[in-house]
Order: structure tokens, then C-alpha cells, then sequence
């Protein structure tokens, strides 16, 4: 039913396997809870209401910890003596939001779940729970674990309008006519799935922002949302119009280095804090796209950033500032953009600011290397921004699993301070040793009924949470997991559409923009193919100025003999990518412009090799077709059909890549297409 669909990963499913339900069953008695919070009592009724579910039978609430086998929760701080002194020297291991799953060693054999926080508790009781989910041992347990990253949001690109920048899973979730009074249960069910996979924060608003936000009206709003959240670990954060000084303050101009402008932030940030005194902070898009910033007054992104990180300074917050900028001014290679204007500033910024980085220079492609900005400000916070909503990877309509992208940047080599200077190690702020340390998710949410409008993309709003938690996690390990508390245990379900998820990330690259090609997609929607598209006003919003292809051949050329994007790279890394012979060939033709006879590693001509590389997409397309028309018996109907027809859909438009993309590639290449490919009908 279309009620499963909105349990997302927390369906509790009762368990099959008999045997294991009498050994859990064995193990756990009762539940004891120590602690008043809210935060505790949510931990308490998850706890009960997911065992009740999948070993079903009653679970009891004990008053004391005396009897045996007990689950044991709160923080250590609230437990008796006894336990606190058994668990004193682990807990010095963990950081707040950490949490310990320990079995003692006595006889009561209780099963402690403890951190310093409440908020901590809730994380562990949620490890456990997804350990019974996905039916892992719970004998003799001493997990120890934190986040790796401190800031862990998602970014709704959601206007006030109730649109959705971007969004393809139906309306915003926040009713901002209905606010403050009206709290949705759907808000409370967001802050739980965010709790269970440990997102600490989410910014309600779009980028392209509007200042009305920052107004009395919206602010009363914003706090209750903030209010509802709170016990589940949540943060508020808004985006900061830069021009709100003038839009709602009457001020004349919004110049950072303007008193009253300056003013008239700290105004607001204490007016923020009095209705919500753990506000996060402000996310800012400025100058880039046309919003406003700094540089309509001559200024900076310092002085911007840092005039607003002054006014959050007294109260804890902090500024994301984002680096996606580009402008027509500077256009032979709008990916060099981002890092010609920020790298300059690096150990300029207040210690409260962080900067926001997409993973790729251009703009969340199907496949792109990492942004040249890793590695190259070690005095300064970058945090990742990751797209969870898939604007160039088929909307919601395509099954994409995205962990499989997240894994593949993350673990990419800066070499910034030598071999071993990944991504992850970066923004988890190890290699420069920075305290600050975050990672953004642009949610795929919207109010559909079942979240993500296409059940798969639901996990990828789970695997940014895991890997926001751990960015060492293997995207394997996270779909597993993700499969087996969505859908079920059993191996003949698990294991082929496991690989089925894991395959789904190179077909999109293979039937979109295979060996390195990429923003082809149709204008302005970004769904389908464009790569003929020449006629926009700005060079860099047309597919031509990506693909250069002509008569000669096809590809960007940003090594030293062109746009020398890869100067921005450390030495290592520019050279290989540089060298035709030594650039992975998934990045080939973003680095270069190769002849269309250019010989590929597997002897193909680059023409030969891209068509091949196009009908595998659409072949691996067939297969995960193949592959869930198996699954028939192990999913509930209204999933098994959403995901039959979508496939169906994905089937399709997979053709309709390779078909547009190979017609319009021919005319130059004027080559036949080999052998394995089908023609176009
Ligand atoms: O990917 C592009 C999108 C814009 C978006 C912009 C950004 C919010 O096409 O819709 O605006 O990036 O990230 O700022």
C-alpha cells in the first residue's frame, strides 16, 4: 500500500526466520529508559514500537535496571553507578553525538545503549534497531561510534510559494500558511527518518533566496518547525538574501562595509535567537546566477561572509557560503571559475565560516572529477554539497543510486599533502585539522506520498545520511542495509537488486554522457538530451560549449594545451589528467578534444568506443528491467508496479539518449555506427 511507501527504511517488518525472533527474543527482555527528555521518550517509543513490530510480541517498559536482559538506555550521566563505572573509560572515546552499544559482562547480560547526549542515545538505539532490521547478531556488542562530520544537513531548495527549485517529488513539505499552529505530523516524521540516519540539520529554504524568511511573520514559523525538530537532534538554518538589508530593513544599500548594514544583521541574528536560541546559521548564494552579494558593492566574499559570520558569532551560529559561482565575464572555462575567485581568500575567512563546494566544477553531472577546491584552502572549512534530487540524472523518474557518485568523489586522491589527501579526509577536516567540519545534501523531499517520487531515490536520501555520519562507508554496505530495512531480508531479493542499485549509477553515465562528457542534457530542465542546444545567450548555458564536437572530434580541452583547468589540481593529480594516455578514460573527454579515430584502451575508436558505451547503457537499463520483474513476489504491489512502469520509462528515455545523442554526434563524426549498437527507428 501507499502506506509503505511513506515508512521509507523504518518499516520494522516483522521478522521470518523463527529461530532468529527466539534468539532476540531470548536476549531481550524489556526496555529501560533513563532520562526525562523529549529526546529519550522518542528513543524509548522507537525502541519498543520497531521490537514489538519485528519480533512481534510485547515489549515492556521496566522502572530499574535490576532484572536480566534488559535494553538499557540514556546518557551516562543519567545511569546508576554501576553502569557509569563499567562504562566510564569508553565513553571518553566518543564525541556528543556518539554513542555506545555495550552488552555487560555480568550476569544480568543487560544491553546498555549510552552517550553523553541525549541526542547521541537516539542515534544508537537507532544503530540497534537497524541491526535487528537487517538481522545482524546482538551477542556481545561493544560498538563504539561518532560522526565523522559535525555539520550534517540537507538544503530544501524550497520557496515560499510551496514550489520546489529543482524538486520532483511533489510540493514543499512546509505549509507556511498553516504555520505556526499547524504542526503536520509529516514534519515530525521528517525529523524521525533525518534522526535515524543521523542528519543534525536542515536548511527550509532556497538558495535563491527570499528575505521575506527573515521576517517577524516567517520567523514565528520557522520556530515552530525549529521547536519540532529539536528533540530529534535537528537544527534550523536559513539562506540569507544578501539584499534583505534593503528589501525588508529600508535600508538604502546592503554594502558590507556599510555600519548600518552591519547593523542591521546583528539586529536580526539576535532577533533570530531569541525565538530560537540554537539556530544554526545562514546559507548564502551570492553573486552567482544573478542573487545578490558582496561584489554589487565592490566588496569580497570575505567581507560578505564575514560581516554576516560577525552577526552569528556571539550566538554559535555559522555561515555556509556557497562557492558555486560563475559568470559571463570570465567564460572560456566556466569550470575554473569557483576556484579563481575563493582560492585568493584562503585563511581569510572568520573561523565561523565554511565553504560550501559542490563536488564537481560544473554542476552535479552524471559523472564529473572533483572540484580543483579540495585540497587547495588548507587554512579554510570547505564543506561537500552533494545533489540528492536528481536534476540531471532523470528527475525522479530514473533509478539512480547516488551513493555509488558520493562513494566515488569522497574517496578521490587531492594530493594535496601527498598520496593518501582524499576528498572525505578533507571535509571531515583530518588532513588541515579544522574544527569545522560539514556536508549538505540538496534534498530530493518533497509531499509525495511516498517522500522522493521514485521509491529507489528514497535511498539516496538515506545513503547521504550514512555517508554524512561516515564518509569511509562503502556505498555496497549502505544499499544492503537500505534494501533489507525497506523491502526485505531475503537473499533472493536482496542480492540481485543490490546489484541491480550498484549498476544503476554507470548505466546513467553510459546512456547520458559516457567517456567524460557532460551538461548535454536539454536547457533549462535539464531532462533528456540537448547536445545540439547553441542558440542561449551565454556560452556556458549552451550543451555545444561542453562537448566542442566538430568535424575533428569531440571533448573539452582543459589540459595545458587548453583551458589549463588542470593547473588548478595539485601537480599529481594535473599531471595524469593531462596526459591523454594517463586521464581515466571515464574523464576523458572532459580533459580533452580527441580525433574520432583516437584509439581507445580497449582498441575501439573514441566514435566506436562512445556508441558502445551508449547502447551499454541502455542494455544495463534492460537488465535491471529483467532483474525487478523477478521481484514480483517479494515487494508489496503498489512498489513492485511505481518501480515496473518507471523502469519501463528509464527504458525508453535511455534509447532516447543514445538515439539523439549518437544522430547528432554522427554528422560530425561521419561514421557508421559499429557493430552491437542499434540503429535508431
Ligand atoms: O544546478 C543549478 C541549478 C539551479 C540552482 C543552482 C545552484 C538553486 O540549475 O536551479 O539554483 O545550480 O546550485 O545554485
Amino acid at each position: 500500500t501507499a502506506q509503505e511507501d511513506y515508512k521509507l527504511w523504518l518499516q520494522y517488518y516483522p521478522i521470518e526466520n523463527v529461530n532468529l525472533v527466539n534468539t532476540y527474543t531470548s536476549q531481550i527482555k524489556g526496555i529501560t529508559a533513563f532520562g526525562e527528555s523529549q529526546t529519550i521518550q522518542i528513543a524509548q517509543k522507537e525502541l519498543q514500537l520497531g521490537l514489538q513490530s519485528m519480533l512481534s510480541s510485547r515489549i515492556n517498559i521496566e522502572k530499574n535496571s535490576d532484572s536480566k536482559g534488559l535494553i538499557v538506555i540514556g546518557s551516562i550521566s543519567n545511569l546508576d553507578d554501576n553502569l557509569k563505572q563499567q562504562l566510564a573509560s569508553q565513553i571518553t572515546s566518543i564525541n556528543n553525538e556518539g554513542y555506545i552499544i555495550s552488552s555487560t559482562s555480568n550476569n544480568k547480560k543487560l544491553l546498555v545503549i549510552t552517550a553523553k547526549t541525549d541526542i547521541g542515545v537516539l542515534y544508537g538505539v537507532y544503530h540497534f534497531l537497524r541491526m535487528i532490521q537487517t538481522n545482524q547478531s546482538i551477542d556481545n556488542l561493544a560498538i563504539i561510534d561518532s560522526p565523522k562530520i559535525n555539520v550534517r544537513v540537507l538544503n530544501h531548495w524550497d520557496n515560499l510559494n510551496g514550489s520546489v527549485e529543482r524538486g520532483y517529488a511533489g510540493a514543499s513539505l512546509w505549509n507556511w500558511q498553516k504555520l505556526p499552529d499547524f504542526i503536520d505530523q509529516r514534519y515530525i516524521d521528517y525529523a524521525r527518518a533525518n534522526a535515524s540516519i543521523g542528519i543534525n540539520g536542515t536548511v527550509l529554504n532556497n538558495v535563491n533566496a527570499n528575505a521575506l524568511i527573515l521576517t517577524p511573520l516567517y520567523l514565528e514559523k520557522v520556530k515552530a518547525l525549529a521547536d519540532a525538530f529539536r528533540p530529534y537532534g535537528i537544527k534550523v538554518y536559513l539562506t540569507a538574501r544578501f539584499s534583505a538589508p534593503i528589501e525588508i530593513g529600508k535600508l538604502k544599500t546592503a554594502d558590507p562595509y556599510d555600519p548600518a548594514v552591519q547593523q542591521w544583521w546583528k539586529d536580526k541574528a539576535s532577533e533570530i535567537y531569541k525565538q530560537i536560541p540554537d539556530f544554526g546559521g545562514f546559507l548564502v548564494k551570492a553573486n552567482s546566477e544573478g542573487q545578490p552579494g558582496p561584489q554589487n558593492y565592490g566588496r569580497n566574499h570575505v567581507d560578505g561572509a564575514n560581516m554576516l559570520a560577525d552577526a552569528l558569532a556571539p550566538f554559535g551560529g555559522i555561515v555556509m557560503w556557497r562557492a558555486f559561482v560563475y559568470s559571463e565575464h570570465d567564460a572560456d572555462d566556466r569550470a575554473k571559475q569557483a576556484y579563481s575567485e575563493f582560492v585568493p581568500y584562503d585563511g581569510k575567512f572568520r573561523d565561523n565560516v565554511i565553504l560550501q563546494v559542490k563536488n564537481g566544477a560544473i554542476d552535479f553531472q552524471p559523472r564529473e572529477p572533483f572540484h580543483p577546491m579540495f585540497g587547495a584552502m588548507p587554512k579554510t572549512p570547505l564543506m561537500m554539497e552533494f545533489q540528492i534530487t536528481q536534476e540531471y540524472l532523470g528527475f525522479s523518474t530514473h533509478l539512480v543510486y547516488l551513493p555509488k557518485l558520493y562513494q566515488e568523489v569522497l574517496e578521490a586522491d587531492t594530493y594535496s599533502k601527498g598520496k593518501g589527501s582524499t576528498v572525505a579526509k578533507i571535509i571531515e577536516g583530518s588532513l588541515d585539522q579544522h574544527k569545522l567540519t560539514g556536508i549538505a545534501g540538496v534534498a530530493n523531499i518533497g509531499n509525495d506520498l511516498n517522500w522522493t517520487g521514485h521509491p529507489f531515490a528514497q535511498a539516496n536520501w538515506y545513503g547521504f545520511g550514512r555517508l554524512a555520519w561516515n564518509p569511509s562507508l562503502d556505498s555496497e554496505t549502505i544499499a544492503n542495509e537500505w534494501l533489507r530495512m525497506t523491502f526485505s531480508n531475503n537473499p533472493n531479493f536482496v542480492s540481485p537488486v543490490l546489484k541491480m542499485m550498484l549498476d544503476s549509477r554507470e548505466a546513467v553515465v553510459n546512456y547520458m554522457t559516457p567517456l567524460g562528457l557532460h551538461h548535454i542534457m536539454d536547457t533549462g530542465h535539464h531532462y533528456g538530451p540537448g547536445p545540439w542546444v547553441s542558440d542561449l545567450s551565454r556560452p556556458e548555458w549552451n550543451p555545444v560549449y561542453y562537448h566542442k564536437a566538430d568535424n575533428n572530434g569531440i571533448g573539452f580541452d582543459r589540459s595545458s594545451t587548453g583551458s589549463n583547468a588542470t593547473a588548478q589540481y595539485a601537480p599529481e593529480v594535473a599531471k595524469q589528467y593531462n596526459n591523454v594516455a594517463t586521464c581515466p578514460e571515464i574523464n576523458l573527454l572532459w580533459f580533452h578534444h580527441l580525433p574520432w579515430d583516437y584509439k581507445l584502451k580497449n582498441g575501439e575508436t573514441l566514435w566506436n568506443g562512445l556508441a558502445l558505451k551508449y547502447q551499454e547503457g541502455v542494455n544495463q537499463v534492460t537488465t535491471m528491467q529483467t532483474t525487478w520483474e523477478k521481484m514480483k513476489s517479494y515487494v508489496d504491489e503498489n512498489r513492485f508496479k511505481e518501480v515496473q512502469m518507471l523502469l519501463h520509462i528509464q527504458q525508453k528515455e535511455a534509447k532516447w539518449w543514445r538515439d539523439a545523442c549518437l544522430l547528432y554526434f554522427q554528422q560530425f563524426s561521419g561514421k557508421e555506427l559499429p557493430k552491437g549498437v542499434e540503429k535508431p527507428v
